[in-house]
């Protein structure tokens, strides 16, 4: 088969999902946004957008802008997806609405600071353990340690078999890129993986008054199915873990290596949340994700065809500099909250407020406990489709 290439468009060969994007993506980023508002990636047949401002109207306009067709490469209207589709991320009005509005809830501001003692007495707990190593991996110790023990405690999953959460985690956000060795590697561990997810989504695995349950609660309101509820809880297991694990980690190594920031930070604990925010802007843990186009959309003096898929780098948007000062700046003080590393519209994150309430009060521990904190070593970063990650960081504090 021949294919025509678009034109009156930026045509370019950029692969955002081979490895040498993944290992420096930031000059790719700038080819990106100077290329124009809307580009071509001819290798994957696929438009693209990396300016904030592009980015941003298409993720708030839901209905040129499908998600109902995968927010990965594969194309759901034309392809088969690797697992059924979430009800929350992959689907559009008015099927999304009727379930965002339960997950929403579940996750109420109330539920979410009602987590904050335990969320609390976990982190001293950890904090003082890797104080007391002096040396230890940021990524394993902390970044990954600390999610995987009080997300699922929140969500109500017992605490056997959590390494499958990681495993699973790797399929998800690997999936969400093409076919390539990342994603075969990622699908390797299979049905076992998938199986433990499956049986931890049922309702007689999870633990009353956690969000899992939550879930379960709109099944005897009538709102949902039994089968929806599983999947949405799916949601919390695919969604929570990576994401908070990988942003975790991002603010770790950008304190640790810039120490200007960290003496911020540990003079000024409630800069723990400003912290964050500039990480999430600066690192954008999840660095892309795509929609679909439901009709002709015109984006600047492009018009897009129906039915084609649309990258939105969230991460080049968050540095774009026609909408951040200095953006390769990483600075604790910018309070920045207008960047897109959550999304935006409809879609935005819904496990926003316990990412930043975990964030918040794990550097909040770090703050108290360490006076100083620095690489013991190279950081390594870890291959991903779809996730900015990191391998390794290997860290030495020295006690407060
Ligand atoms: C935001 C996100 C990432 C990965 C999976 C899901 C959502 C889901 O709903 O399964």
């Amino acid at each position: 088969m021949t294919y025509s290439l678009p034109t009156d468009v930026p045509v370019l060969d950029i692969d955002p999902f081979g490895e040498d994007f993944q290992r420096g993506p930031d000059l790719f980023y700038e080819r990106l946004r100077d290329a124009g508002p809307v580009v071509f990636l001819e290798r994957y047949r696929v438009w693209a957008m990396a300016r904030f401002a592009e980015v941003h109207a298409a993720l708030r306009d839901h209905e040129s802008f499908s998600s109902a067709a995968g927010v990965g490469l594969t194309n759901f209207w034309k392809e088969e997806p690797w697992r059924p589709p979430s009800l929350l991320l992959e689907a559009d009005p008015p099927e999304h609405t009727r379930v965002r509005r339960i997950t929403t809830r579940a996750m109420s501001p109330r539920a979410i600071e009602g987590l904050r003692p335990e969320f609390e007495r976990q982190a001293e707990d950890l904090v003082t353990t890797v104080v007391a190593r002096a040396e230890f991996d940021g990524v394993t110790e902390l970044a990954q340690a600390y999610p995987l023990r009080v997300f699922p405690d929140a969500v109500g999953v017992g605490p056997h078999g959590r390494e499958n959460l990681l495993l699973y985690g790797d399929m998800v956000f690997n999936g969400f890129g093409p076919r390539n060795q990342l994603f075969e590697e990622a699908m390797a561990p299979g049905a076992p993986v998938r199986d433990w997810i499956a049986e931890q989504c049922r309702r007689a695995s999870l633990a009353p008054g956690g969000l899992g349950a939550g879930m379960y609660a709109a099944v005897d309101r009538g709102e949902i199915t039994e089968d929806e509820a599983g999947l949405l809880v799916r949601s919390l297991l695919s969604a929570g873990i990576d994401t908070t694990v990988h942003a975790i980690a991002w603010t770790l190594h950008m304190l640790a290596t810039q120490p200007g920031q960290w003496a911020a930070l540990r003079d000024d604990p409630t800069l723990a949340r400003p912290a964050f925010e500039e990480t999430l802007r600066y690192a954008s843990p999840v660095q892309l994700f795509l929609r679909a186009t439901t009709r002709e959309v015109r984006v600047a003096d492009t018009v897009i065809p129906a039915g084609e898929k649309v990258v939105c780098f969230l991460a080049a948007a968050n540095r774009d500099p026609r909408e951040y000062d200095d953006p390769d700046r990483f600075d604790i003080r910018r309070r920045t909250v207008s960047h897109l590393a959550f999304g935006s519209g409809i879609h935005a994150c819904v496990g926003a407020a316990i990412a930043r309430l975990e964030a918040e009060i794990l550097l909040t521990a770090l703050a108290r406990h360490v006076r100083t904190l620095e690489l013991a070593g190279p950081p390594r970063p870890r291959r991903n489709n779809v996730l900015k990650a990191l391998a390794r960081l290997p860290l030495r504090v020295r006690a407060a």
